[in-house]
């Protein structure tokens, strides 16, 4: 399997992630962001998209990072991170939505503000964005430092997509300024991430 990435890339490095702590074998190939490989006709006939990741098991093309983590998920037979009966199932897809649908992209808002537009020469923050997307990281990470409250794992006892998926954009903690350093359960909760292996051998160089 090849898995189209770039370090860079949170919504990649959760599939990556995944990829790793499954020992599911992929061959990473990285795309170019900032030259705009992803824009490029070759890359577009993957993902018309244009974005990271995408996963190509032999001649299967999967974009979506969450479709990949879960696909990746199927190829394993013995997988313990998404779990097969229904209403764990639905818990972890709970997680993995919320994170698609609201954390990550309140945290690509942070992002796009504090580094990439500057990055990309389109010029510098605007205020109102940033008071946006704070507020909604404020919201939303408070929910979840809510939840954490007296547990080690989103779902269950044990690890799970959902943990990885959610972890996966906290990377971005500093380069984004998201308000979350002072959320303790949170925190707690990030430190057993970081401690995994999958965390530490996806990290950027
Ligand atoms: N919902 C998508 C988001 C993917 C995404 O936004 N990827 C970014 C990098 S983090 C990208 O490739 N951006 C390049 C572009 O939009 O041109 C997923 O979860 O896979």
């Amino acid at each position: 399997m090849r898995l189209y990435h770039h370090p860079l890339s949170t919504n990649a490095r959760r599939a990556v992630m995944t990829a790793v702590h499954l020992g599911v074998p992929v061959s990473l190939v990285t795309v170019d962001l900032a030259k705009g490989e992803q824009r490029q006709p070759p890359f577009l006939k993957l993902n018309p998209n244009h974005k990271v990741p995408v996963l190509d098991d032999d001649g299967f093309v999967l974009w979506e990072s969450h479709a990949i983590m879960q696909y990746l998920c199927d190829t394993a037979p013995r997988q313990t991170v998404y779990p097969a009966a229904n209403r764990a199932r639905a818990d972890v897809n709970r997680w993995l939505f919320w994170c698609a649908q609201h954390f990550g992209p309140a945290v690509e808002l942070l992002n796009w503000e504090h580094w990439i537009k500057e990055l990309l020469g389109l010029g510098g923050p605007d205020p109102a964005e940033i008071g946006r997307g704070e507020g909604l990281i404020r919201e939303l990470a408070g929910i979840l430092d809510a939840h954490l409250a007296g547990r080690d794992w989103i779902c269950g006892d044990a690890l799970s997509l959902a943990d990885l998926s959610i972890a996966a954009p906290l990377a971005d903690t500093e380069r984004a300024r998201l308000p979350v350093t002072a959320l303790g359960n949170l925190q707690r909760w990030f430190a057993r991430m970081r401690g995994l292996d999958a965390w530490k051998k996806t990290a950027p160089a």
